[in-house]
């Protein structure tokens, strides 16, 4: 799989359990290897196949978790 790395600054995250949801929502993508979000720098860095999902399901996941994200260039 081509791993393609995509960083998203995350707003409205509180706690370490909002961070975590973050993740399983991103995660649970088909295609997604893996979620990295940081409460404390308010950032999401997810590393996935680039073939199979586009920046926007990963900003429609993060949405899902209930919070508002935007791409980091
Ligand atoms: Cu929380």
């Amino acid at each position: 799989m081509s791993a393609t790395v995509a960083r998203f600054k995350v707003q409205g995250m509180h706690c370490q359990s909002c961070a975590t949801s973050v993740d399983w929502e991103i995660e649970d993508i088909d295609g997604v290897a893996d979620a990295k979000t940081s409460l404390a720098a308010g950032l999401t860095e997810v590393s996935f196949d680039g073939a199979k999902v586009k920046p926007a399901d990963l900003l429609a996941a993060i949405q899902r978790a209930g919070f508002t994200a935007e791409p980091i260039g």
